[in-house]
């Protein structure tokens, strides 16, 4: 049946008269049950051997255009909805964004598993349904709330399916119920996501806020992602959360495998599990026990696992590096502490570096070192961060396991990044260089002879322009903010950390704002746009944001100062924001400390946008300032082997003091932190806390690098001028983002690691 006719049937069954008299809510629905129906007949892909990428995130955004992209329906459907004078965008409004994920990690998982599918992989996604994800993000007096995220609904894209899994605790019993999404791949078959719901969660037991009892797993298991773990109550939580999600994919790995008739000395021949950053480690012990209760033998089943499980590390913040009090592992999952102890015999007895333990000297199980030992390949996610892990975090392994380390630089989906989230964009691709570059990204490269092009050059102009003028009449009808479309738009969206220097970016606008205050105006106005939630239990970033949303409105109020600067924090930034924002972004702020950011992800999707990036060399930048030249980036800052450097000296390595006391021009930022003016505004407490901390503390060094990225900005507002110049640096990095497709990282982990 065409498109149009099935779609007019559709919509009858959502109560409509006709499509034309349809309202957007029967659309999408009659859109959704369209849709669905066209997953279920896709080809699902098989294959004898398999990959299993388990990850606590899944941030895999509304999926309706994204299905309609992939199944070739997109065009059809919007030229059906346009005859019904309806838009897909207006559709799209209707479907909530699923909230399964925190960041970059979440984001990356829903990539891969995007590009898998559309290069015929069989790779399924395993991880949890949490019914409130990450919180829901307000501002209220200028300070981060937070709220459960309702997205779930009774009609969405999930299907409940017949398995169910019982996951032991130590408290009783508990049942995995599985959910799954059909990922599409574009013009091709499908793979799935399988997500595990806690069969006894209770919604009810939330009540202020966020606030629930932690206690409770029976009801609480899959309520929230990343509960707040101030308290040994939380933490022993996420335990409890990680191990209901690695031993639902466990016996989900093995039916599967036994549903196929392979046995269970056969696993590693057939499957392949990719452990997201630690989160899923347990999955190791866990197997190995579920192998154990079948017969099969310790060391055959730490054989066979081994050889199985493959490890990605995200970060080398030793914060972010999980490890858990042995005691609290007893505490929770009992099972799995003699395995994890025998693990940890075995490596002692191999190796005499206490430093490549699993359980330390203070009794702490370092889940990164037991995925090392005991999986086959480990992976860092950007050339740098590669090499920092080989010859610095990890060189102890590195040493030992030479042949497990590889480098998979991370990649992003352009189906989503580029051709639904900036169409114009695309079809004038398209237009210049014909359709081959969604098929093979680095065709993208043949828009380098367009690069004196003038009418070329322009025409990116004006579609730029286009998504500027589309970015300020969405965010006038979400938040009532009006911004300046003739403005630069200066984008830094990502999770608020001090690490990513967000304060850094704050001082920029402190700085501006006085320059234009004592009569130094720029040549045209600026917008600097942020998005970012904090972690709940995360003090100083939530300090950061306070700041970020008193300078805004002290901005806002200055008549001096509003006409040429402009702050907005978005709330709730989401994917839905970022595929907003990215299109219409003309400079990409990637300023975290150099070393400490593993790869970015969001520098590689504004570049394919035609944004210059403002970075530090750190992660993925040092590619992409290779790939584009450094007429085409704007690079500041101390470099990774300084910073480095600067850390291993100690305490006395680096003191912000020095730089605030020694130089004025700081000193008058920092003081600006706590001037009566912010003070009367804002809450002493947080403003107060934050200058000190970043007087005295300053761990990721923003006043070290503050004057030179405030040099390099002010020197890229200029260049923004020279308006054909900066199209032909728009155009080059579009042109070299070919190799940021996730279609060819997902290559790469298939030929290196996954062997499909
Ligand atoms: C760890 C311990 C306790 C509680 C929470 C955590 C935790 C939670 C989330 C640790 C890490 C995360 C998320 C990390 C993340 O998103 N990392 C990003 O991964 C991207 C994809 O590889 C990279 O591009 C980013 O550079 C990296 O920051």
């Amino acid at each position: 049946m065409a498109i149009r006719e099935e779609l007019e049937q559709k919509v009858r069954e959502q109560g409509a008269e006709s499509l034309s008299a349809a309202d957007s809510k029967q659309i999408y629905y009659g859109l959704l049950a369209l849709v669905k129906e066209r997953l279920e007949q896709t080809r699902r892909i098989t294959g004898d051997r398999k990959v299993y990428y388990i990850s606590a995130e899944f941030l895999v955004g509304k999926l309706l255009s994204n299905n309609l992209i992939n199944l070739g329906l997109y065009e059809e459907v919007r030229t059906v909805l346009g005859e019904a004078g309806k838009t897909l965008s207006e559709i799209e409004e209707i479907e909530p964004e699923p909230s399964l994920g925190n960041g970059g990690l979440g984001r990356l998982a829903a990539c891969y598993l995007d590009s898998a599918a559309t290069l015929n992989l069989c790779v399924d996604g395993v991880g949890l349904l949490y019914h409130f994800g990450l919180f829901r993000q307000s501002f209220w007096d200028y300070k981060q709330q937070e709220n459960p995220d309702v997205w779930l609904t009774e009609k969405s894209w999930l299907r409940k399916t017949e398995t169910a899994f019982t996951v032991p605790f130590p408290s009783g019993d508990l049942q995995g119920v599985m959910y799954d999404l059909d990922v599409s791949g574009y013009e091709s078959g499908a793979n799935r996501l399988h997500l595990f719901d806690l069969a006894t969660a209770d919604e009810e037991i939330v009540t202020q806020g966020i606030d629930f009892d932690k206690k409770d797993i029976a009801r609480n298991l899959t309520l929230f992602l990343y509960p707040d773990d101030s308290d040994r109550a939380g933490r022993l939580l996420r335990v409890y959360q990680q191990y209901f999600m690695v031993s639902c994919a466990a016996q989900l790995i093995l039916k599967e495998l036994s549903d196929k008739g392979y046995a269970l000395r056969d696993l590693h021949k057939h499957a392949v599990i990719q452990i997201n950053d630690t989160h899923p480690s347990m999955v190791i012990p866990e197997l190995i026990r579920l192998m154990q209760l079948q017969g099969i033998s310790m060391d055959e089943a730490i054989s066979i696992v081994s050889q199985t499980c493959a490890y990605t590390n995200h970060t080398i913040l030793a914060e972010a590096l999980e490890k858990w009090p042995l005691d609290y592992l007893e505490e929770a999952v009992p099972q799995l502490v003699p395995i994890i102890k025998e693990l940890d015999r075995r490596v002692k007895e191999k190796v005499d570096n206490p430093a490549l333990a699993i359980v330390d000297e203070n009794d702490l199980v370092h889940m990164a070192h037991m995925d090392i030992h005991y999986g086959f390949s480990v992976n860092g996610v950007a050339a740098l961060h590669t090499e920092i892990l080989r010859t610095s975090e990890l060189s102890g392994f590195a040493e030992l396991y030479p042949e497990k380390f590889n480098n998979k630089t991370n990649g992003v989906t352009f189906r989503r990044w580029l051709m639904h989230c900036n169409p114009a964009l695309s079809d004038f691709i398209t237009q210049l260089i014909g359709n081959g570059w969604k098929k093979d990204a680095n065709e993208l490269e043949k828009l380098l002879s367009f690069q004196n092009d003038e009418a070329v050059l322009r025409s990116l102009l004006e579609i730029k322009n286009d998504s500027k003028a589309a970015l300020k009449a969405y965010l006038q009808e979400k938040s009532g903010i009006e911004i300046d479309s003739d403005s630069i738009y200066d984008i830094q969206i990502k999770r608020l950390h001090e690490y990513k220097r967000q304060q850094m970016n704050a001082l920029y606008i402190i700085w501006k704002y006085k320059q234009i205050k004592a009569g130094h105006r720029p040549k045209r106005p600026i917008t600097l746009l942020f998005g970012a939630k904090a972690a709940p239990a995360y003090i100083i970033a939530k300090d950061i944001i306070h700041l970020i949303l008193c300078l805004q409105e002290i901005i806002e109020n200055d008549v001096d100062v509003s006409p040429w600067l402009k702050v907005v924090m978005v709330e709730n930034y989401n994917i839905t924001w970022a595929e907003h924002l990215i299109p219409a972004c003309d400079v990409s702020e990637q300023i975290s400390l150099a070393s400490k950011e593993a790869s970015g992800t969001g520098n590689m999707k504004f570049m394919l946008n035609g944004a210059v990036t403002l970075g530090t060399m750190d992660g993925a930048n040092v590619e992409i300032s290779e790939l584009v030249g450094r007429e085409n980036i704007a690079i500041f800052g101390k470099s990774s082997d300084e910073v480095i450097h600067l850390y291993e000296e100690g305490e006395d390595r680096y003191t912000p003091k020095d730089f605030y006391l020694k130089d004025e021009e700081i000193t008058e930022l920092m003081d600006f932190i706590i001037s009566p003016q912010l003070m009367r505004l804002g809450d002493p407490e947080n403003l107060g806390r934050l200058y000190r901390d970043m007087t005295r503390k300053d761990w990721f060094m923003a006043l070290l690098d503050v004057k030179e990225y405030i040099q390099a900005k002010e020197r890229l507002f200029e260049e923004y001028e020279d308006r054909m110049g900066w199209a032909k640096k728009m155009l080059i990095n579009i042109a070299k983002a070919g190799f940021f497709s996730s279609d060819r990282a997902t290559a790469e982990y298939n030929r290196d690691i996954w062997k499909l």
